[in-house]
């Protein structure tokens, strides 16, 4: 039994796949990051796969996903397709059974919740009876996804604005534009660490509790100190940034970025336009909602930031894992997604106190969640912000940020600003175009 697995940028969730199947007998050939749907394709067909998997990290990324699967349909061929990834969910994997030419597809799309979910859905492929009936399941499940979307009724949808008052103050940074860390302390960044997220998130303890929990709690505890002692000297985890404050004002829900150069002009010229969606229930909020409108004569102030641990990081996990130290790999992945995590956390605070706003005040908010959920924007930053030069970092054709454990913001110092969701399903945004 084989299957070929692809991820995007991101590498662990392919990599805990990959590890979990072949160590329970299947042979995995690994097609790597970002890899064309023809290259999948060809591949199985060369090796006669038993099945596909594919692995995404993000919306943008996933939806090759459905691509892959209308091609497997337009040349007749008959591979299972296992995915995953963590922006797709169960719902997504019944709609894409169903290819652009309406008709499901035969050999089957499991949608795997973790790795070993695929290997269940392998062994369930391999015999023709449990076979025969996962199919029949995820048929109905499919036929059951779409009879709901059409019998949904439209919620209603609510046309208000919402009722943010205006800032109280406007902080003026000591200096408008860019500003570069080119390196920032690793120690001074570890205090912004979340260690809860690490030991529960990255480094799987999710589900350990009471006893058993207090002692994995001492063992984390000593690993991550011998680990960020070996970072530092090592030098494998080097936090730097790129963020800038801005002149700003909004018109609608689109936030006008100004050329600071040009403040004194009776008309300011625009140098980025980010557009914010609304809520369509709730509170009708937007982002743009937290910014003072160009009515009101007054200008407000913005700040971006742009964070990366590196590339040397993703070298580290990519050499452990050659080297089948996948136990290595997997912590230094784990420390490597917290310490981007912690990178930002730190660049925030600082960038407030350039604003001299207290800390905790306003919020920093990335494309990709819940406020703002699409990616496109990750470009304009990339155009203000000289990522690029200073960092060395690029975006890919799905806006994903290289090196992997990097992340991008827009910083707002408003006092009520707070997380909300536009209200769209996952689903609705991974179907759209
Ligand atoms: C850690 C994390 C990060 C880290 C590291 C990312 C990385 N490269 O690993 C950092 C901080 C760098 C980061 C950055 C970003 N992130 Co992030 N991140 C996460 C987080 C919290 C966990 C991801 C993770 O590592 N999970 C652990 C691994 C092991 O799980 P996994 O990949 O899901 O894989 C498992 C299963 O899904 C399954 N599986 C996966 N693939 C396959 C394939 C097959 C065949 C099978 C059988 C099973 C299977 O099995 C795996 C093992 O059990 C998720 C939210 C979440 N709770 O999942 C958001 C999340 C992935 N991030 C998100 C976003 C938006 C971003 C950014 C775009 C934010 C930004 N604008 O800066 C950037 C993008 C970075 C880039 N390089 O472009 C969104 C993506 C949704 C979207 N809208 O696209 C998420 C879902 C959060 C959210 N909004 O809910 N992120």
């Amino acid at each position: 039994m084989l299957a070929t697995v692809y991820g995007d940028v991101h590498d662990i969730g392919k990599n805990l796949v990959k590890t979990i199947l072949s160590n329970n007998g299947y042979e995995v050939i690994d097609l790597g990051k970002q890899v064309p749907a023809e290259t999948i394709i060809s591949k199985a067909v060369e090796v006669n796969a038993d099945a596909i998997g594919l692995s995404a990290l993000l919306v943008s990324t996933s939806k090759q996903m459905p691509l892959v699967i209308n091609e497997l349909q337009r040349r007749g061929l008959k591979f299972p397709v296992l995915i995953g990834g963590a922006a797709i969910n169960e719902r997504f994997g019944r709609r894409i059974l169903c290819t652009d030419a309406d008709e499901l597809y035969a050999p089957g799309v499991f949608y795997c919740k973790d790795a070993f979910e695929g290997l269940a859905a392998m062994e369930a492929l391999s015999d023709p009876e449990t076979r025969a009936a996962a199919l029949q399941k995820i048929k109905e499940e499919s036929e059951f996804e779409f009879s709901r979307s059409f019998s949904s009724t439209p919620a209603e949808v609510n046309t208000k604005k919402s009722t943010v008052s205006p800032a109280p103050f406007i902080p003026q940074p000591a200096q408008w534009g860019v500003h570069v860390v080119q390196q920032m302390p690793l120690e001074a960044v570890f205090k912004h660490l979340a260690k809860n997220d690490l030991f529960r998130l990255s480094w799987g303890a999710k589900n350990t509790h009471g006893e058993e929990w207090v002692k994995l709690l001492a063992e984390y505890e000593a690993r991550l100190a011998a680990m960020c002692k070996q970072a530092i000297a090592e030098k494998w985890l080097n936090p730097r940034g790129v963020y800038g404050f801005w002149p700003a004002q909004v018109e609608g829900e689109d936030l006008l970025v100004y050329d600071p150069a040009t403040l004194k002009a009776a008309k300011p010229s625009v140098l980025a336009k980010f557009h914010f969606p609304r809520q369509k229930a709730q509170e009708n909020l937007s982002l743009a909602d937290y910014f003072m409108p160009v009515e009101s004569g007054k200008m407000d102030t913005v700040a971006f930031q742009v964070v990366t641990v590196g590339q040397a990081a993703t070298d580290r996990f990519d050499r452990l894992q050659a080297a089948g130290d996948y136990s290595e790999a997997y912590f230094t992945h784990g420390l490597a997604v917290q310490t981007a995590e912690a990178a930002a956390d730190y660049l925030h605070e600082h960038v407030r106190r350039e604003m001299g706003i207290p800390a905790g005040q306003g919020k920093r908010y990335s494309w990709g969640y819940p406020a703002i959920p699409e990616l496109e924007d990750h470009t304009r930053v990339f155009q203000l912000l000289p990522a690029e030069k200073e960092l060395g970092m690029h975006l890919t054709s799905a806006y994903q940020m290289v090196p992997e454990q990097s992340t991008v913001a827009i910083i707002i110092h408003h006092p009520e600003a707070k997380y909300f969701n536009t209200g769209e399903s996952r689903v609705e945004q991974l179907m759209k175009g």
